[in-house]
């Protein structure tokens, strides 16, 4: 049986806009600490560890996830893993800190615009649950 998450996932259709269209359009408000023409970088509203940033395209160009990656797509994968280290050493993460890409219903992807989790601050742990 699907859980609640998922039945509410299942409601939106793929590609559809979410809330961090809204983000982008400055329709409501984000705490951003980093942009550039590409990408913009804003913390978790429900932080998992001491920093938590999510850092995602600007165009979203069907990448509602990173299994819907096509070639074309390679540069801005490339220029959110660059900007997640650009971010890490901006908040000062020396000792380490880690990158998650959420995709699907088992991935536990809740927002359907592909972002990079940014998590630092504290010691993790492997494997994650
Ligand atoms: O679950 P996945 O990997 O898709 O990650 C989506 C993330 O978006 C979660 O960690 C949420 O906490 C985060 N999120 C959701 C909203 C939101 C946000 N982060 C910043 N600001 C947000 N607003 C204003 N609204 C949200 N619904």
């Amino acid at each position: 049986m699907a859980s609640e998450k998922e039945a509410a996932l299942a409601a939106v259709p793929p590609g559809a806009p979410t809330i961090f269209d809204k983000i982008i359009n400055k329709e409501i408000p984000a705490n951003v600490v980093y942009e550039d023409e590409k990408v913009l970088a804003f913390r978790d509203i429900a932080p998992q560890a001491p920093t938590h940033i999510l850092i995602i395209p600007k165009v979203k160009d069907g990448l509602t996830g990173l299994s819907k990656a096509e070639e074309r797509n390679i540069e801005i994968l490339g220029h959110l893993l660059y900007s997640a280290k650009l971010v890490a050493k901006q908040e000062g993460l020396e000792d380490g800190f880690r990158v998650v890409i959420n995709d699907g219903p088992q991935g536990c992807q809740s927002v359907y615009h592909i972002h990079v989790h940014l998590l630092g601050g504290c010691q993790m742990n492997w494997p994650p649950g």
